[in-house]
């Protein structure tokens, strides 16, 4: 998986900036095989300390919303501007819908084809917290070959969008002009964490439509949100086709960063982010070994049988297998 590289090599590539080991570095980490797990946490654990320092930028939204043509054209005003630029793209629904990751991937080919800018399609892991904990993975190994810029894109199709806000330190949330009051049947809760709104496509004929999503959308937050830390969440117009109001945005995210940075919400927002994915590691690891126990697999058919049959009570089958 990482092409008969050693780890030092690993380390060494990474640490030199050189995409295609920055690849297969990822790759090794993506793994669920466990033979790779200790091999990756000696490169994560060689580069930790040259982590850190990116601009983490999460940004969802439902699908089709705009998402990969806004972060190519954020992509490249950032790398023309002398940034270094990864794009994690991640889509939860992959495996059900067959992968629109690869359709992200060439959406995203200028950015893709530049110097300075590395896209990265992710698959799911089918679980949640697969995808949490390997995106969070990548995104340090991003910063630790020198991307200065981590955009994290993913579909806000569900818990997901909630997961990835807990990797950043701005959450961009993308809406779609028109039909404001219905929220688009965007849960709450991705309004609850969300750093920054845009909404997309203000252009040609929606222009009036984004104009009045804007307000309708800014109402809505005031409602939702307060500001414990003194944060008014922004609403803005763009245009990823015509470009207006891309650099906007992406000012705001900027102004986001430094409120939070003075406020001093920054550092505990992340201190916070990496105590949950300690404990999130380890309820992971805890029911692997669960289910691979021999004494477990003896009994588990018996047990989940009888609990299916409604002969043995929930909690008592639970019992007996923890037991
Ligand atoms: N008019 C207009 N169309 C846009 C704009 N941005 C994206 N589109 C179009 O909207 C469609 C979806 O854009 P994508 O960037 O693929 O959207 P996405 O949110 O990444 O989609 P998924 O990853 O599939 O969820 C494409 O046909 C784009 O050409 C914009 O600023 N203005
Ligand atoms: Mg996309």
């Amino acid at each position: 998986v990482s092409g008969g590289l050693s780890v030092a090599q690993l380390i060494a590539g990474v640490e030199a900036g050189d995409r295609s080991v920055l690849a297969r570095a990822i790759t090794l980490v993506e793994s669920n095989r466990p033979e790779h797990a200790a091999r990756a946490q000696e490169v994560l654990t060689a580069l930790l300390p040259r982590t850190g320092s990116a601009v983490r930028v999460g940004v969802s939204g439902p699908p089709g919303v705009g998402k990969s043509t806004l972060l190519e054209a954020l992509g490249l005003r950032l790398t023309a501007a002398g940034h270094k630029v990864a794009v994690l793209a991640i889509d939860p629904s992959s495996t059900v819908s067959g992968g629109s990751i690869l359709g992200d991937k060439t959406r995203m080919e200028h950015l893709s084809a530049h110097a300075s800018a590395y896209v990265r399609p992710s698959p799911s892991g089918g679980a949640l917290g697969g995808v949490h904990r390997k995106t969070r993975e990548s995104l340090l190994l991003c910063e630790a070959a020198g991307y200065d810029v981590v955009l994290v894109e993913t579909v806000g199709v569900g818990q997901s969008e909630v997961a990835v806000a807990d990797l950043v330190d701005t959450f961009l949330v993308l809406l779609l002009p028109g039909s404001g009051d219905e929220l688009q049947g965007i849960k709450k809760g991705i309004l609850e964490v969300a750093d920054v709104v845009a909404v997309t496509k203000a252009d040609g004929e929606h222009l009036t439509l984004a104009r009045q999503a804007v307000q309708q959308f800014s109402a809505a937050l005031r409602l939702l949100r307060h500001a414990p830390d003194g944060w008014v969440v922004p609403v803005l117009p763009c245009s990823a086709v015509s470009g207006d109001g891309v650099g906007a945005v992406w000012e705001a995210v900027v102004a986001h960063r430094a409120h939070t940075l003075q406020s001093g919400s920054l550092a505990s927002r992340r201190a916070e982010q990496r105590r949950r994915w300690l404990w999130a590691v380890i309820d992971e690891e805890l029911g692997r070994r669960f289910r691979a126990s021999p004494e477990v697999a003896a009994q588990v058919a018996e047990v989940e049988a009888a609990v299916v049959a409604g002969a043995l009570p929930v909690m008592a089958g639970a019992a007996r297998l923890l037991g």
